[in-house]
């Protein structure tokens, strides 16, 4: 007998994750997506794994990922509305080889997952070639972070720089720093490469006009980093435009960076 899956805390976590999202206003409409890599174990305690579900194609192959199993927002579905009917607005599916997917619950209704479903695959493959313990993608329109990019410099050494000075906790939270990517037209295979790419070195990747992508450990992690990213930048915003007279000097990130025994990206620091 097979437990509830709508009780399993793994979605729970990631429906509540979904509505903190839309409050705080990063996920109008159909914006966003996250994708979180579960445990086959886990699951196996809800569905019947040996039973085969809907085939859908990917568009690209991930070697790496074949046999595992991801809980993604449907495309087109709205962050709103997934605590309200998990069933319909995610699903859960299993990657195969060739290019394609198969669906083991969820996207009721005929769905499918994200639009952005090539640029969270490679970048699956791409954090958990560095970091085993790597489980989630996140992706979301955090007002102020897609604000920066209107009105900064997209070089990710500046950017990163900028968002360090502007909120203590940033070089506690990414001393590793953020890639930054022009913008591009989204829901291809070419910015899901890319954003890949990025992902090799960085556990946030700012599309420029349109949002951001935070990697992690667990929803939390994916979810803090973005936070922290996004209440630099706000702080950023609010004081654009006005003379700054107080600011964390390079010296003193080292020290912060020194009390945490962190190590900020090599040559990011002007010392
Ligand atoms: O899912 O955010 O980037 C909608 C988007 C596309
Ligand atoms: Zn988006």
């Amino acid at each position: 007998m097979k437990k509830n899956i709508l009780e399993a805390g793994f979605l729970r976590e990631f429906t509540r994750t979904c509505s903190n999202m839309y409050r705080l206003g990063w996920d109008e409409r159909n914006g966003g997506n996250i994708s979180y890599m579960l445990d086959e174990k886990e699951v196996g305690e809800y569905l019947d794994l040996s039973a085969s579900g809907r085939i859908i194609d990917a568009g690209f192959e991930a070697p790496t990922l074949v046999g595992k199993l991801f809980l993604i927002t449907g495309t087109g579905r709205y962050f709103k509305n997934v605590e309200l009917d998990p069933e319909t607005n995610t699903g859960i599916v299993r990657i195969l080889d060739g290019g394609k997917a198969e669906i083991l619950w969820g996207y009721a209704g005929g769905g499918r997952p994200t639009s952005e479903f090539a640029a969270h695959l490679m970048s699956h493959a791409e954090r958990l070639a560095k970091d085993p313990a790597h489980r989630v993608i996140m992706h979301c329109h955090a007002t102020n972070t897609v604000a920066m990019t209107y009105v900064h410099s997209l070089d990710e050494r500046e950017f990163t720089r900028t968002l360090w000075r502007m909120a203590t906790e940033c070089m506690v939270v990414f001393p590793d720093g953020i890639g930054v990517l022009p913008w591009m037209v989204c829901g291809t295979n070419e910015i899901g490469r890319v954003t890949a790419d990025k992902m090799r070195e960085f556990r946030l990747v700012v599309w420029a006009n349109h949002g951001i992508f935070g990697a992690g450990t667990s929803l939390d992690e994916a979810f803090g980093l973005i936070e922290t990213v996004e209440k630099a930048a706000q702080v950023y915003i609010s004081v654009l435009g006005t003379p700054i007279i107080n600011t964390i000097s390079d010296k003193q990130l080292k020290e912060l960076a020194d009390a945490f025994h962190l190590v900020p990206k090599a040559g990011w620091l002007d010392l």
